[in-house]
């Protein structure tokens, strides 16, 4: 009888991430995108805890203002009436899942207190932390609480998972395992702290992973406490999992446990009913490209558009980890080989990153806004013309063209030649959109290289350090679209967990570059064997040195730019084909088999 009602008993999950309705990378992007195909499974039977930031949530929370008679509703009354300030409502996004979002201030007082028995229970140093640490501290402790209510009240009718995302959220975890609360728990970590810090500062990373003590290192990085978090958390979860087989090597060393099982990372993937919906955006969104390119180049030289490419790159400015060092090199040597082969393609390259600046360079908000001028003064004079012939032709006997220049007005021809003058310019296109706090390794790399926009090269660099959003007067689209609007995603990381990226190029059918150190370049040659002849390139950097691989991405970028614009449709058909291998609705199998590993282990 016992065990035919423990079978039957209802399931609760419970997601928990420091990214839920407050968006920092690319977890969110993991939370949020995975969502509806969390509610398809579970229903009302899953809800996500995250920290409560009024200014961050306003534009995606929507409170419930009495709480209902669930489980859940009942502890987050029970938790209010213990004074902690707690927010529950419904997170809107699509699938529209319930939330409880913590009010961190209402710990403050008790911060101290949290800490030494931290310390004293687990060993975990906080002492003169930055703000950060002192907030998931906050945050950790909030749910571990929410949850003991929950399980204490409930654990006899429901079974309950908890799946905490990165250390953030994690604080409280190893606490629940002590106290033996009846929680079956995942862990998943999207890169670990001591890799994140290695991989940027000491060469050689990969090839001496297995020598670092993770202490020392932690100490010597002043991250001890966000290790300590991360590496409690790993060891003592039912579960321990990471996004990709890349990042399950350091988890051994760094964090002493080998995850239990590998989550890859995907999307809410929508395709259209018809192929050449996703071709029409690509050309739609290109034409905007064209805009800014015309604005930004052709006041000093011009190219044929028809035969201008257009490459980017993009992401948090991590220079070597992201691999915008090697990018720049295979560009360098990109640029020679067009030139050495007299070619008359052209290729466009962004860098799309996020830097310290002061404003928009105003030479290039200036030049801009002389193009629409130039324009406007164009489609003045075509409407004059228009109208006037019109006139002529129907009142006149003449049958042959008329002399268009006599219907322009003056003013007007005058207005578009000195528009037109004042364009004009002998300065080069600058290569970098903004105006910088300071140099940068992008801004010495490209001068080293000497990739300085000269009329002779064929590679031209435009180096955009915000992200790119519509309401940006560069471009004014966004990012989504202006991705559609390229033809090729360039994204060698050198550290990359898993790396969205370019997986979002793939759904929306654009070719794209990862590498073989990246969790999603690893995962794309586990499953799929003719991965190139779909349009996903993946550069070798695990055997590879520097310059090797940066000849590898050359030949890349060279075949590329001598595909026929015939093959490239037909690459952007294959690649968009690959999409539904992303979806969630198909990549949440990894997830239902944690939660089911966890359950069973907690209760076997
Ligand atoms: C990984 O991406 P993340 O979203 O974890 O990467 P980040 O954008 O670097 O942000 C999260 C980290 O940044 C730090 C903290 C987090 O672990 O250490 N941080 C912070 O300093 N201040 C804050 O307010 C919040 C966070 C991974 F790198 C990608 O390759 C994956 O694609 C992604 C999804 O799995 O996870
Ligand atoms: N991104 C964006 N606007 C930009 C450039 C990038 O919103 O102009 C987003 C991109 O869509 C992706 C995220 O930033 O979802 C980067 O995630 P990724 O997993 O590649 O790296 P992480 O930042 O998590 O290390
Ligand atoms: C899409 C459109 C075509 C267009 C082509 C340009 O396929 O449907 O009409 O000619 O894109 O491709 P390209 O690679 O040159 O931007």
């Amino acid at each position: 009888m016992e065990a035919l009602f423990s079978t039957s008993k209802r399931k609760l999950l419970l997601e928990v991430a420091w990214e839920v309705c407050n968006q920092v990378g690319g977890i969110y992007t993991v939370i949020r995108s995975k969502v509806p195909a969390m509610v398809e499974k579970w229903d009302d039977n899953y809800v996500l805890l995250g920290p409560y930031f009024p200014q961050k949530a306003a534009a995606e929370y929507e409170p419930i203002t009495e709480p209902d008679e669930t489980e859940i509703g009942q502890t987050v009354r029970k938790m209010r009436q213990l004074g902690y300030e707690v927010e529950y409502g419904y997170w809107l996004v699509t699938g529209r899942p319930r939330v409880v979002l913590f009010n961190l201030q209402s710990m403050t007082s008790q911060l101290d207190a949290l800490k030494a028995g931290l310390w004293e229970r687990h060993k975990l140093p906080t002492l003169g932390v930055e703000d950060l640490v002192n907030q998931t501290l906050a945050f950790g402790e909030m749910v571990r609480v929410f949850i003991k209510l929950l399980a204490d009240d409930h654990a006899r009718r429901v079974d309950m998972a908890a799946h905490f995302h990165e250390w953030m959220a994690a604080s409280g975890l190893p606490e629940l395992r002590r106290e033996n609360v009846k929680v079956a728990t995942v862990f998943t970590t999207h890169a670990t702290m001591l890799g994140r810090y290695l991989a940027q500062n000491e060469t050689n990373f990969y090839g001496r992973l297995d020598s670092f003590d993770w202490q020392k290192e932690a100490r010597h990085y002043g991250i001890e406490a966000q290790a300590t978090i991360e590496r409690l958390a790993a060891l003592q979860s039912h579960v321990f999992t990471t996004v990709s087989d890349v990042t399950a090597r350091e988890c051994e060393v760094f964090l002493g446990r080998n995850p239990d099982l590998i989550l890859p990372n995907g999307l809410n993937v929508t395709r259209f009913a018809a192929a050449h919906e996703f071709q029409n955006l690509h050309v739609r969104y290109k034409e905007r490209i064209h805009e800014f390119v015309m604005g930004h180049f052709f006041q000093n030289y011009s190219f044929d558009l028809d035969k201008t490419l257009y490459f980017f790159t993009s992401g948090r400015f991590e220079f070597s980890n992201k691999g915008y060092d090697l990018t720049l090199e295979a560009l360098a040597r990109l640029n020679w080989r067009m030139r050495e082969a007299n070619m008359d393609i052209t290729v466009v390259m962004f860098m799309v990153t996020k830097q310290p600046y002061r404003s928009i360079n105003p030479e290039v908000l200036h030049t801009r806004a002389l193009l629409d001028e130039i324009r406007e003064t164009s489609q003045a004079i075509e409407k004059q013309v228009g109208e006037r012939l019109f006139l002529a032709s129907a009142s006149g006997s003449e049958t042959s063209l008329p002399d268009l220049n006599k219907f322009v007005d003056e003013y007007w021809r005058l207005r578009l030649r000195r528009t037109v003058q004042s364009w004009k310019t002998k300065q080069l296109p600058r290569f970098v959109t903004h105006d910088l706090l300071q140099e940068d390794d992008m801004t010495r790399f490209i001068r080293q290289a000497n990739l300085v926009n000269n009329e002779y090269d064929r590679v031209k660099i435009v180096y955009h350090p915000d992200f790119i959003a519509s309401t940006n007067p560069l471009f004014g689209l966004d990012y989504s679209q202006f991705v559609r609007g390229c033809h090729l995603g360039i994204f060698p990381s050198y550290y990359e967990p898993w790396g969205y990226t370019p997986l979002e190029c793939v759904v929306r059918g654009i070719p794209t570059v990862t590498s073989d150190q990246s969790g999603f370049g690893d995962f794309i040659m586990q499953i799929m064997r003719d991965y190139e002849n779909r349009g996903i390139y993946v550069v070798n950097r695990k055997t590879q040195n520097f310059d090797e691989a940066a000849n590898q991405l050359a030949d890349i970028l060279y075949r590329f730019v001598r595909m026929s614009m015939r093959d490239r449709i037909q690459q952007r058909n294959r690649v968009e084909s690959i999409s539904d291998v992303f979806d969630w609705t198909n990549l949440r199998s990894y997830y239902d088999t944690a939660h089911d590993l966890a359950l069973k282990r907690r209760k076997p």
